[in-house]
């Protein structure tokens, strides 16, 4: 499973299909029976941190030279989905893996990437932590500060909405550090959960990924070494940028597979489900429908796929592909997710409505796809600028 750039979009490489194959058994068999206690408990899914550190699949994208897998960024799509599958909450695992060491991996020093990276890929977790509360959408404008003292750094403010926040051991976290220089007075750096005056104020009761907490973050004068700024002082907002066109096709994998366990949960419901003395996958409504929900899903796949094979050739920072890519396939996968569950609810019909069967719960899960990693209306902002060229 090593990184191969030289991807044939049209037919999936060997070693990615055996991938699937074995990410598939182990998700079945370990995560899935777990998915709705999950949801139902709003806890998180410990025994699926478990089979994934156990077969290591929980961040494969760490390179081997960090005691990684090395898989490139399709296998890794394919890892997430096939876990978002079966348990959208889980998915977040590997994916949040992957967006919390994107900048240190694009952009930190060596010594700091020998510390940490074999952390994760030995099973502790990262997270990232751009938005605050006063800044989502228009993350630029952010307010927790970070000044230099002596050799070191000491932060200080909030940060919000940050998956997997308080379960994570490392952070990458963006502050300014020059007021006067707008996007570029805005630094990365990397915070231990262990670091003095750091925490988690709060978590978030929400509508869906109930198993994966949702936590708002402080740093009170939390003081870290100097060599935990990730590149120069002054990039870090176009690190977080940049991290984000190689994670937005890890959301899309993840829509992808929630709307893959909606369609197959769909389909064996409605052959088994007689109505009018038939089954109700006999009626071509039903198979039309089908059909449509099976459509949608194949051309996000390939969506996804492009956009994470793009992100593995390399492209140079800002690339209008990659960008593009990056931003179309999460938002086209994500409106997919969420037609193709609610679909499926309707299929089901009063049982659908139920937390009987998975439907409702996928259909929960697949709406905030729709909303972090950049909303759909950022995302459609990024590729108007590069469609218009602005
Ligand atoms: N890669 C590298 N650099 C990038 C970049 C990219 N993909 N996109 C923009 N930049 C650079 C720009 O070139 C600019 O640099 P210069 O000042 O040197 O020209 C700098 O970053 C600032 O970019 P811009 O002026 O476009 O910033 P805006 O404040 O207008 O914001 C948006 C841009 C809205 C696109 C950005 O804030 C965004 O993506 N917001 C959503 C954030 C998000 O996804 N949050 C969810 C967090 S994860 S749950």
């Amino acid at each position: 499973m090593s990184g191969n750039p030289d991807f044939d979009l049209y037919q999936p490489a060997e070693e990615h299909e055996a991938l699937r194959e074995a990410i598939r058994a182990l998700a079945e068999k370990e995560i899935a029976p777990h998915a709705a206690d999950v949801d139902e408990q709003e806890r998180f899914p410990q025994e699926a941190l478990d089979a994934l550190n156990a077969s290591g699949f929980n961040a494969v994208h760490v390179p081997e030279e960090y005691g990684g897998q090395g898989a490139d960024s399709v296998a890794t799509c394919i890892v997430i989905e096939e876990v978002a599958r079966v348990c959208g909450s889980s998915s977040l695992i590997p994916a949040v893996n992957k967006l919390g060491t994107m900048g240190l991996i694009l952009n930190g020093g060596e010594d700091l990437k020998k510390q940490v990276l074999p952390e994760i890929a030995e099973g502790k977790m990262a997270s990232y932590a751009l938005s605050e509360r006063e800044a989502g959408s228009d993350a630029g404008s952010m307010r927790t500060r970070a000044r230099k003292d002596g050799d070191d750094w000491i932060l200080n403010g909030n940060k919000a909405w940050i998956t997997n926040g308080g379960i994570s051991t490392w952070y990458t976290v963006m502050a300014v550090t020059d007021p006067e220089k707008g996007a570029s007075g805005i630094s990365a750096f990397l915070v231990n959960k262990d670091d003095e005056g750091f925490g988690v104020s709060k978590t978030e009761k929400k509508l869906g990924i109930k198993g994966s907490p949702t936590a708002e973050l402080y740093f009170e004068d939390v003081r870290i070494p100097g060599d935990r700024i990730l590149g120069e002082e002054g990039t870090g907002f176009k690190t977080a940028l940049r991290t984000l066109d190689h994670t937005r096709p890890t959301i899309g994998a993840q829509a992808l597979g929630i709307a893959q366990g909606a369609l197959d949960a769909a389909i064996e419901y409605t052959k088994d489900r007689k109505q009018f003395g038939q089954s109700i996958s006999d009626f071509q409504n039903t198979q039309f429908m089908l059909a449509d929900m099976a459509m949608k899903i194949e051309a996000a796949r390939l969506m996804v796929y492009t956009a994470a094979a793009n992100a593995e050739r390399g492209f140079a920072p800002g690339n209008q592909k990659l960008g593009f890519m990056a931003a179309a396939s999460k938002t086209f996968a994500s409106d997919v997710a969420m037609q193709v569950t609610t679909d499926a609810v309707q299929l089901f019909g009063g049982a659908g409505y139920t937390r009987d069967f998975p439907v409702e719960r996928m259909m929960r899960d697949a709406k905030i796809t729709q909303i972090y990693e950049g909303t759909n209306q950022i995302c459609r902002m990024v590729m108007a600028r590069q469609v218009i060229g602005k």
